[in-house]
């Protein structure tokens, strides 16, 4: 037997089987081929009245396992073990702790008698990754819990605490006790007759088609996964044979879609960006957080560590800012507790240990320290030769920048190597992007400290280098530009949103610019116009809209009108603006088709991510991917402009590229990277090696 990965022994006539699979128990091929053995093995023993299935460590089970997706047809599959767990003919009691998810909770409905630890967390988040269960879950789960709660469960892939399992069928009983004791007192019971020993699979379940047309209709036109579950789960009324049997068939085939292979690669990216060349260095300790600030980004900053627990200072220097920023905050703590993000207790303690001042010099004491004050370079720099003087020595000083050059900003100071670029996206207290930009100078031990920091906030952090815009407003700068040009040589501004919201973002960059305010981006750009090289295309649209006294949302006109209800129609003064401008220049409409946008707006993010990728900006591919799915609303199902990619080909890439540069051959330009990689036949999956190792 392997001991390793199982834990198998024997306590009077109970047998108990600990999944031992570090580090989340994930039910592999030869987790899964262990437990098929043990379980004839213990079978045939007639000293074995009983089997307990538990997990050993933090919990029960992730699920199937996903690093190892290929090898989920091998024998013994989860499907075959679970049809032989069902099918034993000595009872089979499965304890749950901690998590239980997917395959793993499969495992737990093929048992007889589930008994739950208090603080479960049970799940089949198969959705989320464009699949659907595939060992039993769309039949099992109807069966014990009825068609409502399993569309509900399944569809969202959501999760459900201990208690709401209890209520609604999942388990048998809860308990405070182990998962190991908890299994051996419910297996007792069992061999007692206290409790009852049941199959799922000989359970009958009512039909209810009005559920299952209700959910069909909400989750038409969106991801594949959740209406191809509601197919099977609504076989769940056919005998249990049949519908297992689709239930494969469907999982079989979402394994082979892009959706499934963009939403796997997004759930690895989350947690890939972590594996930095830093990840062994010492930690700071970091106890108390000052923001200086009171906008938007400070605001949301001081809210995501006042979340987390941790004391803020949030130092504004205008009375009037500082009660503004006061006031968001308290909404933003309490609009966290009532989404469950904070329990009341922690809540109460957070605004015990939040602080407002108009002084800098109340930063004296404190660990980290992070400016989010007007982007200019002066007003920066003068501020961290006043916080040089201020803070303690080790203090970490942190700058908000989105473009500025953070060496620049370090040099104000006689500490460089202390000063780090901690770039939130705003809202900063909700968007789980942070961009952890490392100045030549930074320590090791900063770098890693901000990691640390980052989960504790719960971001996705991304360390990216200096450069003007670091990953992702450089890319998202040449995405705009992108757009910009299709404007002005045919596209329309709505016809441009609109296809990139068919494709998955949320809003078209037009829509974004409305929203985040056109006199920001005015700005930005004049700032930047004396560095502008002359071979670059120019478009002046946003400058005149703007100029205009259209500023967007905030004033109720940009590219878009908007009424109260927040409701986008082109502004004709707009569009006007735009045939104008064409007529100005000499420019002859040319026809786009949505397909046409979008392929120039992927080609030019790769473009751009590929010189980012080079000059050493990020480490790898996969965290170019998870800024852009995690801090730009890139969508998740198509895993990210590089994941993209691999998928087009970088012969395609390159090809559109030399076409679109017979238009303007200084955009459009190949990557000496993608060159190299043709070459050598290489892809951005080959290109995403852990510095670690
Ligand atoms: C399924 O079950 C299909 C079946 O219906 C049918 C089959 C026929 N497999 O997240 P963490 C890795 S589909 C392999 O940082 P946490 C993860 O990548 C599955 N590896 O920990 C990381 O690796 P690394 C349905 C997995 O405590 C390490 O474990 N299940 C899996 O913050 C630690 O992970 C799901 O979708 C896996 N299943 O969170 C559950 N899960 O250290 C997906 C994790 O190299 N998992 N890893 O970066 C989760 O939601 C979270 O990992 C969990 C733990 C909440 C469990």
């Amino acid at each position: 037997m392997t001991e390793q990965i199982l834990k198998v022994e024997q306590v009077e006539a109970i047998a108990l089987i600990g999944l031992n699979n570090p580090p989340v128990n994930a039910l592999s091929a030869d987790l899964r081929a262990a437990t098929y053995k043990a379980l004839q093995i213990l079978r045939s023993d007639d000293a074995i009245k009983a089997i307990v299935i538990y997990g050993e460590g933090r919990f029960f089970s992730a699920g199937a396992d996903i690093k190892d997706f290929g090898r989920a047809t091998e024998k013994p599959t989860l499907p075959d073990l679970l049809k032989d767990i069902n099918d034993s003919s000595k009872p089979i009691i499965v304890a749950l702790h901690g998590i239980a998810f997917g395959g793993g909770l499969e495992l737990a409905l093929a048992a007889h008698v589930r008994v739950g630890v208090s603080g479960l967390r049970a799940a089949l988040p198969e959705v989320k990754l464009g699949i659907i269960p595939g060992a039993g879950g769309t039949q099992r789960l109807p069966r014990l819990a009825g068609i409502r709660a399993a569309v509900d469960i399944i569809c969202t892939g959501k999760e459900v605490s201990a208690e709401k399992a209890l209520e609604i069928g999942i388990l048998d009983r809860l308990t405070n006790d182990s998962a190991r004791d908890a299994g051996i007192a419910a297996a007792n019971d069992v061999l007692t007759g206290k409790i009852p020993a049941n199959s799922t699979d000989g359970l009958s379940i009512a039909p209810a088609s009005t559920v299952i047309d209700a959910a069909r209709q909400k989750y038409t036109g969106g991801l594949k996964a959740p209406l191809r579950a509601l197919e099977s789960i609504e076989a769940a009324t056919r005998p249990i044979s049949e519908g297992l049997a689709l239930e494969r068939e469907i999982f079989l085939q979402l394994m082979q879609s892009d959706e499934r292979a963009g939403l796997v690669h997004a759930f690895f990216a989350e947690r890939a960006t972590a594996k930095i060349p830093e990840q062994n260095a010492g930690l700071q300790e970091i106890n108390s957080i000052g923001v200086i600030g009171g906008g938007t980004m400070g605001v949301g900053i001081a809210s995501a560590f006042s979340i987390a627990g941790f004391p803020v200072t949030l130092i504004e220097l205008q009375d009037e800012q500082l009660k503004r920023a006061r006031t968001i905050i308290d909404l933003n703590l309490s609009g966290a507790l009532k989404r469950g993000k904070m329990k009341q207790e922690a809540y109460e303690k957070t605004r015990d240990i939040l602080h407002f001042s108009t002084n800098l010099t109340d930063l004296a004491k404190t660990d980290l320290v992070i400016e989010a004050v007007f982007e200019d370079m002066d007003v920066k720099t003068e501020l961290f030769k006043q916080l040089d003087n201020i803070c303690k020595p080790g203090a970490m000083l942190a700058t908000n920048t989105s473009y500025l050059d953070v060496n620049t900003i370090a040099a104000a100071t006689k500490r460089a190597n202390d000063v780090i670029g901690l770039h939130f996206f705003s809202p900063a207290h909700i968007m789980r992007l942070l961009e952890v930009v490392v100045a030549e100078k930074t320590s090791p031990e900063l770098v890693a400290t901000s990691f640390n920091l980052a989960r504790k906030i719960g971001k996705i952090p991304v360390r990216a280098g200096v450069c003007d815009g670091f990953i992702g407003n450089r890319i998202l700068s040449r995405y705009r530009k992108c757009c910009e040009y299709m404007l002005l040589d045919g596209a329309e501004f709505d016809q441009i949103d609109s296809a990139l919201e068919s494709f998955g973002f949320a809003m078209g960059p037009f829509a974004v610019a409305d929203l985040a305010g056109l006199d920001i981006s005015y700005t930005t750009r004049k700032r930047k116009a004396k560095t502008r090289p002359v071979e670059e295309r120019y478009v002046r649209i946003a400058d005149l809209v703007y100029e205009q006294g259209w500023h967007g949302r905030k004033n109720g006109c940009g590219f878009y009108v908007y009424d109260d209800s927040k409701i986008r129609v082109p502004n004709p003064g707009a569009r006007d603006i735009v045939t104008k401008e064409r007529a100005m220049l000499g420019i002859e409409p040319q026809t786009f088709t949505d397909d046409d946008i979008v392929a120039r707006c992927l080609t030019t993010m790769i473009q751009e991510a590929a010189n980012v990728l080079d000059e050493g900006i990020a480490l790898r591919p996969v965290d170019i991917d998870a800024v852009e799915l995690f801090g730009y609303g890139f969508p998740r199902h198509r895993g990210g402009p590089l994941h993209m990619a691999d998928q087009i080909g970088l012969d395609t890439i390159i090809d559109r590229i030399r076409t679109y540069a017979e238009e303007d051959d200084y955009f459009w330009r190949v990557p000496t990277l993608l060159k190299q990689m043709l070459s050598k036949n290489q892809t951005f999956a080959d290109l995403n090696i852990s510095p670690e190792k």
